[in-house]
């Protein structure tokens, strides 16, 4: 299930930390316009974003529609604060318009829509409809002979959707090799944890019982990460693919990582600056241990 990654270039691992900082600060800079949203899913997920929008996805921001990109999709709209903040890092948005959040006629809506923001894949919010239309879009792609992959990114809570479940039997009857889904594994959903709400354990399990290719590794882990996400799209198996990773919600902002969990965050007025010091002094210690 788990395999142990093997070293890559430090340097590499370096430039998608510090993507992954500028994404947490990103987000951060998006949330304050509202005071309140999904900050701690936002702030759990920036390594995985990070992974993906600096090393892994074949995108070009002045070519946003091109037929030959990879897809990268959203299912959880909710964290939509998270991808607004990858696609800034990613140059398909100024960093300016990040103050427009969920505000009149901003580009960003607070759930994410396909029409509304360049780079944004899909309309997610209704939970458990992201993996099929993956599906759909990756039988596409491998119909029209594209060598190009779908990235499906779910979240724990959405693994309690039966047509999560329909999805993830049809991507492996029709053998869809071009496909690796993500799932959030933050152990929080809406009501409390997602452990105690609807277990999902053994979840590894589960995908590979569906036919699926399972990694499992911890959501902060860089290399970690990179190796499974190059390691999932390079094997010649032909069965679709998925990384379940385990994040902490407000990761990167202690006292976030430490309030009560909860879905939906609200940060007070005063607690914005002492946020943006807190993501700062973390990163520094990142750096310093990796001796930087
Ligand atoms: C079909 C559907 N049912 C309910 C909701 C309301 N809802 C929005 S987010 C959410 C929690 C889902 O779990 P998860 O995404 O793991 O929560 P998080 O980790 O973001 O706290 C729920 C129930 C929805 N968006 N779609
Ligand atoms: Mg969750």
């Amino acid at each position: 299930m788990t395999s142990s990654p093997t070293p890559l270039d430090p340097e590499r691992i370096l430039r998608i930390r510090e993507a992954a900082h500028r994404i947490r600060q990103y987000a951060l800079i998006q949330a304050e316009v509202q005071g309140q949203g999904y900050i701690g899913q936002a702030l759990d997920i920036a390594d995985v974003l990070a992974v993906l929008y600096t090393d892994q996805l074949h995108l070009d921001p002045l070519e946003p529609d091109s037929e030959d990109r990879d897809r990268f999709q959203l299912s959880i709209g909710h964290y939509a604060l998270a991808l607004y903040a990858a696609l800034t890092e990613a140059k398909f948005l100024p960093v300016e318009e990040l103050q427009t959040y969920a505000s009149d006629d901003s580009r960003l809506p607070m759930s994410s829509m396909r029409t509304y923001t360049p780079g944004v894949e899909i309309s997610g919010g209704s939970l458990g409809h992201g993996l099929g239309i993956a599906n759909g879009v990756a039988m596409g792609l491998k119909r029209k002979g594209s060598d190009r992959f779908v990235y499906n990114l779910l979240s724990d809570g959405e693994l309690g959707e039966g047509s999560t479940w329909e999805a993830a039997a049809v991507a492996a009857h029709h053998e869809l090799d071009n496909l690796i889904a993500i799932v959030d594994f933050n152990d929080q959903q809406a009501d409390g944890k997602s452990t105690q709400m609807l277990s999902m354990e053994p979840v590894t399990d589960k995908f590979e019982a569906f036919g699926w290719i399972v990694r499992r590794c911890d959501g902060h882990d860089v290399e970690a990460l990179l190796c499974h996400l190059i390691e999932l799209r390079e094997t010649e198996d032909p069965r679709p693919r998925v990384l379940i990773v385990d994040t902490t919600l407000g990761k990167g902002v202690d006292f976030l990582e430490a309030r009560e969990k909860l879905h939906f965050m609200k940060v007070d007025q005063e607690e914005w600056s002492v946020a943006h010091e807190k993501l700062a002094e973390s990163h520094q210690v990142l750096m310093q241990e990796s001796g930087r």
